[in-house]
């Protein structure tokens, strides 16, 4: 008799290349903007320079408790949050490496109190998470940086923070690292997803994964239980229903969560499931920042077949009125998303 594989298998994800023969994520973007017409060299330069500030974190991250880069700065972010050495080092290394590459008329951070205008009118907006999942940075578990990138729509005008206030289906590419066992960089321009994992042998990004699908269902969800007493009936519904044993293979779902939005995400891309963090009273609108958290989380989802919601509407349509705009974010495999919004919004 032939045992039948749980639906959250790994047996679904595609074969990791051999990195010995592989693709650089350099060659990679090349490849992709050859084909487009009237492409400049930019993006990809662009990439380049996003991808050095993310080794040099790196460098760093590994070293942390030995060059006294654990703890706290002292100081509080412009959302009210103890900022770690790590956050303000990685966030001035990639504010450095952006403004310094030309490329960037508008940048915006986690740290920064608003989006910074360079003083050239650089062609992209660069939004990002310089390192996410801080609470797991004393702690050795992973953390990592998350960033999107739109086009300026008149790239030759003065740049003006306001800029940086669009919606998520206007991203050109979205990406997160994650500082792991291995560092990874889950990648999309928007033609799928690809993983990438830096040799460090090398000191480059080697294509390790193309074109990575999120699987329609699995049976693995992420969440902080801790805040259940504090969710609306329908999500409370919801846990209730997933704790259940499933009568198509007899078991519940599994648990699993991390903390950081980076690893939780990276799971559930691969195995499948859903990740939610829903609003609740303490944060009625949501914990997790739109613009730089969830909109490239979502863009990648989407690029992979899954799915990104506030528990109701799509992400990616969420129109923003601040850079630092909380969001309710429920992501993963189709079904499990689709499972949560019936829930969520008192249909089931
Ligand atoms: P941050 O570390 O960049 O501030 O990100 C917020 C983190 C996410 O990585 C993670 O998904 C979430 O906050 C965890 O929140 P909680 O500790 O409330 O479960
Ligand atoms: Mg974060």
């Amino acid at each position: 008799m032939t045992e039948q594989r749980p639906a959250d298998s790994i047996s679904h994800i595609p074969p990791a290349v051999s990195p010995s023969i592989g693709t650089t994520l350099r060659d990679h973007v090349l490849a992709g903007m050859r084909a487009a017409p009237g492409a400049t060299g930019e993006f990809t330069s662009l990439l380049s320079h996003i991808s050095l500030a993310i080794r040099i974190i790196l460098s760093r991250v590994r070293q942390a408790g030995l060059a006294n880069l654990l703890g706290y700065t002292g100081e509080t972010n412009v959302q009210g949050e103890a900022v770690q050495k790590l956050d303000e080092f990685a966030n001035d290394v990639l504010m450095n490496v952006l403004e310094r590459s030309g490329h960037c008329g508008i940048i915006g951070s986690e740290e920064l109190e608003t989006a910074r205008t360079a003083g050239h009118p650089g062609k992209y907006i660069v939004l990002f998470d310089p390192l996410d999942g801080s609470s797991n940075i004393d702690v050795c578990s992973t953390i990592g940086t998350i960033f999107a990138v739109l086009r300026r729509q008149d790239p030759l005008s003065p740049p003006s923070v306001n800029e940086a206030l669009r919606p998520g289906r206007d991203i050109i590419a979205a990406a997160y690292v994650l500082y792991g066992p291995s560092t990874v960089m889950v990648l999309t321009t928007g033609q799928g997803v690809h993983e990438f994992t830096l040799d460090p042998n090398v000191g480059e990004f080697f294509l390790s994964r193309a074109n990575v699908r999120c699987p329609e269902r699995a049976s693995m969800y992420s969440i902080n239980e801790g805040n259940h007493a504090r969710w609306t009936e329908g999500v409370q519904k919801w846990n209730e229903w997933i704790k259940r044993d499933d009568p198509a293979n007899g078991a519940p779902y599994n648990h699993r969560y991390v903390g950081s939005l980076v690893a939780d995400a990276h799971r559930t891309l691969l195995k499948g499931g859903i990740f939610a963090y829903p609003a609740d009273k303490k944060s009625p609108g949501g914990k997790l920042r739109l613009l730089y958290e969830a909109n490239p989380m979502a863009f990648i989802f989407e690029q992979a077949g899954g799915m990104a919601t506030n528990g109701a509407d799509r992400i990616l349509d969420i129109v923003p009125n601040a850079l630092h705009m909380r969001t309710p974010l429920v992501l993963g495999s189709k079904f499990d998303v689709q499972t949560f919004t019936e829930f969520a919004t008192g249909k089931r």
